[in-house]
């Protein structure tokens, strides 16, 4: 308004979205009641402690399986538009498979939607937040074609049950992050040794997946419910190095090895694989041996299907990478590093997190938002997470400061430089298990003291300062 300008204050249109986010294995613990059966997550926290940082599991997490009431009660605290969770696959469907639907699955997604809408927040609804039923990853997991197929049976299941609740879907959370870490890294299922390869069956066939549920929508719900369907990329800025045209030209290329290689096939006028995706893997396939690409082909059909198959990119963005030109010879192991030819690092002065790869590099941010702008034509945006992890403690001024850099660098993004975001979303609102990382980097609004036996929450500064920002959407 007229007088928040006068105040100097810089504010959001009076329609933009502010919420929080978790995911079902981070908070909800529960892993094995009523019912639900095995995720990936499950089995390997159990059978590879080594594998996290301080061998814990999410068994009980943050316990909001039990206490979503309570979470319900501090986001009406914070005054948010929406919460963003995610459904886990195992306990709606113990295989993942759809003849055995599990009752209390449904119920307890049911219940925590009716919470919510009753305070005025509306679901914002992840489908898949990396917790696939450990019986598929025992068919290959996403590196099996058919589980595209049964992706869709699970998804036609949420929209029957819930598709009149949601206010908005996303089909997966960051394919780059469990594509890559998951079948070439270290998260589950732990396929350490497979980039290069499975990383990329895996991006196929969820590429696919992800189409074939939008294709699947609009024939069978779209007459019934309006809601929109998206899709969240991970998307920290990737810089040159240096001001030479090979780095420049490396940074440009990781960018389209990290987000275009699943935004460009959606949202590209062309559809398909970026370019130079296609033509480094090609070549570098061809020297390494193969008879075929590592990159697999989509059809012409599936291109067509795949393009244009969401209402609005999702955008996870925390911070900000250098690249630089790799100039070691290729090897003859198959990696994505290699393919994609560029070397990351981090500025030793950027300012540090409790974590191994967030700095605070506020600037980042609008930089990303305008490349999408560029890449894919303005499309709307919602960011589906933003944050940083710090240590324990109450006072997290650190966390204060980080919002509001972080958010007058998006300011500027949709003020000067019209990139189309209607909404922000707050990773996260508890702290919850961190992946590989267990407990030791807390995301929170809300510290969770996971001694205590009911999971106390106690709101840090952040909380207020949050709380402020969605009630007047100023800074
Ligand atoms: C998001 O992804 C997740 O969606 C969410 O579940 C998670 O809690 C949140 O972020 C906070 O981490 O070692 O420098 O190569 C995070 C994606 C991908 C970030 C792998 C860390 C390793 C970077 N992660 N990445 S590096």
């Amino acid at each position: 308004s007229a007088h928040d300008v006068a105040e100097g204050k810089l504010c959001f249109p009076e329609n933009f979205l502010f919420g929080v986010a978790t995911a079902a294995y981070q908070v909800e613990g529960a892993w094995n009641v009523s019912g639900k059966g095995e995720s990936i997550w499950d089995s390997y926290t159990h059978n590879h402690p080594e594998r996290i940082f301080d061998h814990k599991t999410g068994d009980v997490a943050a316990d909001s399986y039990h206490l979503f009431k309570e979470d319900v009660r501090l986001m009406v605290e914070l005054g948010v538009q929406f919460y963003r969770f995610s459904i886990s696959w195992s306990r709606i469907l113990p295989n993942g498979l759809i003849n055995h639907i599990n009752e209390d699955g449904i119920r307890y997604y049911h219940e925590v939607m009716d919470e919510l809408i009753r305070n005025n927040i509306q679901p914002m609804v992840t489908m898949y937040h990396w917790d696939l039923p450990q019986y598929l990853q025992e068919l290959g997991g996403w590196t099996n074609p058919i589980v595209s197929d049964y992706f869709v049976d699970y998804a036609r299941l949420l929209f029957q049950n819930y598709g009149s609740k949601v206010s908005a879907w996303l089909t997966f959370n960051e394919p780059l992050s469990f594509c890559e870490n998951g079948y070439g890294g270290s998260d589950a299922p732990g396929r350490l040794e497979s980039s290069g390869i499975e990383d990329y069956l895996c991006g196929h066939n969820v590429l696919r997946a992800h189409g074939k549920v939008y294709r699947m929508y609009q024939t069978e719900f779209q007459t019934q419910f309006s809601t929109k369907i998206g899709i969240t990329f991970h998307f920290s800025w990737r810089a040159p190095s240096s001001q030479s045209a090979d780095d420049i030209t490396a940074a440009e290329t990781a960018r389209q090895f990290a987000t275009g290689w699943f935004a460009h096939p959606i949202f590209s006028k062309t559809g398909d694989y970026p370019p130079i995706m296609r033509k480094r893997i090609d070549s570098i396939s061809k020297i390494q041996g193969f008879s075929r690409s590592r990159l697999p082909y989509f059809t012409p059909d599936e291109i067509e299907m795949i393009r244009g198959s969401a209402d609005f990119l999702g955008l996870n963005h925390y911070t900000t990478y250098l690249v630089s030109k790799n100039t070691k010879t290729i090897s003859p192991k198959p990696s994505y590093a290699d393919d994609m030819g560029g070397i990351k690092s981090q500025k030793a002065s950027w300012p540090t997190s409790n974590s191994t790869w967030v700095k605070v590099v506020p600037w980042g941010f609008r930089l990303a938002l305008n490349w999408i702008k560029r890449e894919y034509d303005n499309p709307p945006v919602i960011v589906t997470e933003n944050g940083v992890p710090l240590e324990k403690g109450l006072l997290d001024t650190r966390r204060i400061e980080y919002i509001k850099e972080y958010l007058k660098s998006m300011h500027t993004a949709i003020t000067k430089d019209n990139c189309n975001v209607y909404g922000y979303t707050h990773w996260s609102l508890i702290d919850n298990f961190e992946w590989t990382r267990g407990y030791s980097e807390r995301f929170g609004l809300y510290e969770v003291d996971f001694d205590s036996p009911n999971k106390t929450r106690t709101p840090r500064l952040s909380s207020e300062y949050y709380a402020r920002i969605s009630r007047t959407k100023c800074l």
